[in-house]
């Protein structure tokens, strides 16, 4: 049944170490340990300026061997782990570097696990956006990383004005869950 898959790269690299990083840092919220933040309640709104931070740190966690920029593997992994942590959580977590982080409940909008055709679907993306946020250098440095990611905030910002409040979270919720998202 396991034998059929081929995303051997990510299986065996990028997911762990990523993902190892994520729950080592939720464990270390549940414990207290101020490095990394704990879950608060729900957002409220999120500013772009904190879609930035949040951005950045992201970039950061990404960038697993330190080189300054995401190779293709190191960003798929990124939409991958963003996917599976979210529909298991059930929220996304909007670290913006304080002690805690605002959530945004996706359970009743998303689905609870990311199929298999789905992650092949979420890993083409990924690589589309990579080449596309890369330019003809094909290198995703900071920079080149904050402008995607500002458009995923541009997208859910349905009224322009700079914030993501009500539903607007809720479509930016399902963009990082890397979920089916209605034209509605
Ligand atoms: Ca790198
Ligand atoms: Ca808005």
């Amino acid at each position: 049944m396991a034998g059929g898959r081929k995303s051997g790269f990510l299986e065996k690299i990028g997911l762990p170490a990523i993902g190892a990083a994520f729950i080592a840092g939720a464990a270390m919220a549940a414990t207290g340990d101020i490095a990394a933040p704990a879950f608060g309640g729900p957002a409220q709104a999120l500013s772009s300026s904190d879609a930035d931070r949040r951005a950045a740190l992201l970039f950061a966690q990404s960038d697993l061997d330190g080189s300054g920029d995401l190779s293709v593997e190191e960003f798929s992994a990124l939409s991958v782990v963003s996917a599976e942590l979210a529909r298991l959580s059930g929220f996304v977590a909007l670290d913006v570097g304080g002690e805690t982080s605002r959530v945004i409940d996706i359970a009743d909008v998303a689905p609870a696990s990311v199929s298999l055709t789905e992650r092949t679907r979420i890993e083409a993306v990924a690589s589309h956006e990579f080449h596309d946020a890369a330019g003809p250098d094909g290198v995703l440095d900071e920079d080149d990383f904050l402008a995607l990611e500002r458009e995923r905030f541009i997208a859910a910002d349905l009224n322009g004005d700079g914030a993501l409040k009500r539903q607007e979270l809720s479509v930016y919720g399902l963009r990082v869950a890397r979920a089916p998202v209605s034209a509605s």
